[in-house]
């Protein structure tokens, strides 16, 4: 614990008592250091910067970003890859602002994060008179994170690093703010008495056991299926029940189909795997199991076309309220994902579970065609490149890599680079997530890099990396091992777009057709290349991950190949009015 020493002196200067004194700003970063947090993300102004530098001069990482909502990606998924809340530390009202992007984006996607953010001091937040930066940055952060704190004591810093922490990995994990007020930032407090309220909470993530009977009621419906199906979602990813849910899944039989983020879970490669045989397992299981994944708007609420009408669910997660959101669950489990597959692995042993071959014959001729699909798709050789010959390109280097992690965001980017690249190892592809945000990229990227010190290869859409794209000089300043590969078609799913209006003005979804991204790096000293063929790709991003420095990729592709929203253009409005 640092302490200031105030010397009071009486009339003739000699000393009569000395105190150590120490002030918010230390106690906030000793019940960090104390609750195992080694990095911070953020930028830093009035009132927080010498927070950081406190927080660098006891040995935790800062790692500085050129926008918030980077520094708070990077934050969600350092939670996401550990299980422990990433920090992002913001400034007052607009640098607090631009980090709850990133905080409610986290809250959604289940990540736990802590934004800490400076604030007013509260007297002229309440009579409104009109501060720096002023705003009620607590009461507008509560509808967008789990929980919403404000610290106003100096004695109650531990207890409020405590809760914030308990409240962002507890049950379903997200995002916490906590209020620091430039008067506690700045408040003093006798050393001895303010380490005495030191603490760390004990078991913040407390095991969520499901009742027997829940398992068994799972595993009678799981036996009586003729056509089971396992979706395995980010939850299960996170909650790193891996060996069992790969013993579940192997000693039964049963197909599995991955989520985005859960993809390497399971290996892609496997013979269960469902992937590529994505629409016919959904319009035909009769049961399937949801593994931490939500019937939201990517499983098209288990409803409609896309499902058999009759599929009975059974449903793996630890927030109860979950269940029936969209379709009747026929066997809710309450609890975490590693006591609940504990118990259903221990359950098979009673459970006579037998997969009929017919629908594991008719997965296989269904994916046997896809297969046949996708390879027609990555064989073209357009004379630009479009986006799956592209993308063999870049398989052709990723498959033989295992210790790297994927980043990916765009449209058309992320739904092709998701089909194509297989994913091998769990937790190692972030993405776009269940809101399907841009600009996560170079902030997931940084935040990979940062938090497990691996190679890190990012796959952005050249809209999608607009975003962010000024993290390249956080990159360069903290040479991290990162490849990004923009995949550059001069547009928003594509770049050759009319102007209805006729025009000069360019269209609404283009971008600069001759832009050159690979000159951003070089600004900063770090390595460039520009493509144009699959085998020039192939060789740059070889040379690019054995360098292990930051390398920026411009990929040049065909500007009329996109689709509109990528694989998700059903979900634009019809328009009734014909042009
Ligand atoms: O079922 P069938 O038989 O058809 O087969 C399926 C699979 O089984 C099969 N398949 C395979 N076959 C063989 N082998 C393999 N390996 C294999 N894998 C799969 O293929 C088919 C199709 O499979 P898929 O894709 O899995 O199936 P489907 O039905 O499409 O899946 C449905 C989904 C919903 C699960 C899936 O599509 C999905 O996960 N989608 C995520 C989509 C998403 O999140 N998109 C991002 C948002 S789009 C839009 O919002 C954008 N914006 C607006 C914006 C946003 N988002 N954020 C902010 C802050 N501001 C604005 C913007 C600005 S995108 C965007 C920028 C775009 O431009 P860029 O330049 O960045 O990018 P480009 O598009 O490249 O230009
Ligand atoms: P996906 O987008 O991959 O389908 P979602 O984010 O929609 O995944 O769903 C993840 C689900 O997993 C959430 O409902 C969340 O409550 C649940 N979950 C997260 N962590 C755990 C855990 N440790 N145990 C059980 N359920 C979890
Ligand atoms: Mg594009």
């Amino acid at each position: 614990m640092f302490h200031i020493e105030i010397n009071f002196m009486n009339t003739d200067q000699t000393q009569v008592q000395t105190q150590n004194l120490t002030d918010g700003m230390h106690i906030v970063v000793d019940a960090l250091k104390r609750n195992g947090i080694d990095t911070i993300y953020g930028v830093v102004g009035i009132p927080v910067t010498d927070l950081a530098r406190h927080a660098q001069e006891v040995g935790i990482r800062y790692i500085g970003f050129r926008h918030e909502q980077s520094a708070g990606n990077a934050a969600a998924i350092s939670g996401f890859l550990t299980k422990k809340p990433g920090i992002c530390l913001t400034v007052s009202a607009p640098g607090f602002l631009n980090g709850l992007t990133a905080l409610a984006n986290a809250t959604i996607n289940g990540f736990p994060m802590i934004q800490i953010s400076g604030s007013s001091s509260r007297s002229i937040i309440d009579l409104q008179q009109g501060d720096y930066e002023g705003l009620d940055q607590m009461n507008v952060a509560k509808p967008f994170c789990k929980a919403s704190y404000r610290i106003n004591n100096p004695e109650d810093i531990a207890i409020g690093v405590a809760r914030a922490i308990r409240a962002a990995v507890s049950g379903r994990p997200g995002g916490v703010y906590l209020d620091l007020t430039t008067a506690l930032l700045s408040a003093p407090m006798d050393k001895d008495t303010a380490e005495k309220t030191m603490f760390t909470p004990i078991d913040p993530a407390p095991a969520y056991i499901p009742s027997d009977a829940s398992i068994n009621r799972a595993l009678e419906i799981f036996a009586s299926a003729k056509k089971p199906l396992v979706i395995l979602g980010k939850g299960a990813a996170y909650a790193q029940a891996d060996a069992n849910i790969k013993t579940f899944i192997e000693k039964t039989g049963v197909p599995f189909l991955p989520m985005s983020m859960a993809k390497g879970l399971m290996p892609d490669d496997h013979s269960q795997s469902a992937a590529a045989a994505r629409g016919f397992v959904l319009e035909n299981a009769d049961v399937v199991i949801l593994i931490g994944a939500r019937l939201n708007w990517l499983l098209s609420h288990g409803k409609g076309k896309h499902w058999n009408p009759d599929v009975k669910f059974i449903q793996l997660d630890i927030d109860a309220s979950e269940f029936d959101s969209n379709r009747s669950i026929a066997a809710p489990i309450a609890g975490d994902i590693v006591s609940s597959m504990d118990l259903l692995v221990k359950g098979l042993n009673s459970h006579n579970i037998k997969i009929d071959q017919l629908w594991i014959d008719d997965i296989a001729k269904n994916k046997t065609v896809n297969d046949q699909k996708m390879a027609d798709k990555l064989n073209t050789n357009p004379p630009l490149m479009n986006y799956y010959s592209a993308l063999r390109g870049v398989k052709a280097v990723l498959d033989k890599q295992r210790d790297y992690y994927l980043v990916n965001e765009g449209a058309n980017t992320l739904d092709d680079t998701r089909n194509v690249i297989n994913m091998y190892e769990p937790r190692k592809r972030l993405d776009c997530g269940t809101w399907g945000v841009m600009g996560i990229g170079m902030g997931f990227a940084i935040g990979a890099a940062i938090t497990t010190g691996k190679t890190v290869v990012s796959i952005h859409g050249d809209s999608a990396f607009g975003f962010s794209g000024m993290e390249v000089e956080t990159v360069c300043r903290f040479k991290l091992p990162i490849t990004m590969i923009v995949f550059n078609n001069g547009g928003i799913y594509k770049g050759d777009s009319p102007n209805l209006g006729g025009g000069t003005d360019p269209s609404p979804t283009t971008l600069m057709p001759d832009a050159r991204y690979d000159k951003i790096i070089e600004a900063f000293g770090g390595q460039s290349y520009y493509v144009t063929t699959p085998d020039e790709l192939t060789k740059a991003l070889n040379e690019a991950i054995a360098s292990k420095k930051p390398v920026l990729i411009d990929c040049k592709i065909d500007p009329s190949v996109g689709l509109e929203s990528g694989h998700i253009g059903n979900l634009n409005p019809k328009t009734i009015v014909k042009d």
